[in-house]
């Protein structure tokens, strides 16, 4: 793995932890960044089963870093914006659940890499915007295919036309973040969540992950005819006759439980 000073990577049990490690510019997101988070996401290690990211410091990420924008010609300009597609693609499409622990400034390509994962926590002091608008370009790491589906299109847009800044409480009554927590407290919520996560048989987590999104994005007869063929693949495996023999027996937790 190619893991840069700017990212901490640790791996407890069958969990991985990833830090952005960039305090001193807010988790600005520069390309040696973003590769290695590429780098991260395409050795997840077998035995792990769930990933957190999170940030060092006061803030999530203050997105990309605007130093290194003001250097790129055109086709370098697109060059790099295929390239966090690629590396958030990888995220979402990896092969474990990431959680992502949010926190301060989650802006930007911080709010682009949030995007992308799959449940997220915000701790009460997160901040969301995207300063694109004001900034005179445009978003290029995925915000305008992932987060209309989060918090829809009007709203998105208006973060953008208006540079309004959402606030933790409202993040969650738009659908972005799935928890809220109080100061400091997301991280061991993420791995409650993990936790759980890990639990679940391997194909339910890899039908959520690589299949739901895909029905979610194509019509109404594809996305039946995968939603029963994912169904049956999932429910012809050993793990699940034993879990659903196991809760006939009595054996398994209620619901709530
Ligand atoms: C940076 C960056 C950055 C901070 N690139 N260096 N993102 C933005 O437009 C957000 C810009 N940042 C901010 O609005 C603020 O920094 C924060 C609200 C996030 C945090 O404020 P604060 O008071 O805690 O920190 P600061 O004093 O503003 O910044 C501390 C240092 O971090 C300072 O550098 P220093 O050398 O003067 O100490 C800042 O310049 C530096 N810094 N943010 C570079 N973003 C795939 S396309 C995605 C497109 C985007 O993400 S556009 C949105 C970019």
């Amino acid at each position: 793995m190619n893991i840069p000073a700017s990212l901490s990577v640790e791996q407890k049990g069958q969990l991985l932890f990833v830090k952005i490690n960039r305090p001193e510019k807010r988790n600005a997101i520069n390309d040696e960044l973003i590769l290695g988070l590429e780098s991260v996401f395409t050795s997840i290690p077998k035995e792990v089963k769930c990933a957190i990211i999170y940030g060092e410091g006061q803030h999530f990420s203050a997105g990309l870093d605007l130093s290194e924008l003001k250097e790129r010609d055109i086709i370098e300009g697109l060059n790099h914006s295929r390239m966090w597609h690629r590396v958030l693609e990888k995220i979402q499409f990896g092969t474990v659940p990431v959680i992502a622990v949010l926190h301060g400034a989650c802006v930007g390509g911080g709010l682009e890499i949030a995007s992308a994962c799959h449940i997220r926590v915000a701790e009460q002091s997160t901040f969301y915007a995207l300063p694109e608008g004001q900034r005179g370009i445009f978003v290029g790491g995925g915000a305008s295919v992932r987060l209309p589906k989060l918090i829809g299109m009007a709203r998105m847009a208006d973060m953008m036309f208006t540079g309004r800044v959402i606030s933790a409480e409202e993040g969650i009554l738009m659908g972005f973040s799935q928890y809220l927590t109080s100061e400091s407290k997301g991280l061991e919520k993420a791995i409650e969540l993990a936790e759980k996560i890990s639990q679940n048989a391997d194909a339910t987590n890899y039908a959520l992950m690589h299949v739901l999104p895909r029905i979610v994005d194509s019509g109404q007869t594809e996305g039946l005819m995968m939603e029963s063929l994912i169904a049956t693949i999932a429910s012809s495996s050993p793990e699940a006759t034993k879990r659903l023999n196991d809760f006939l027996a009595g054996r398994a937790k209620k619901v709530g439980e």
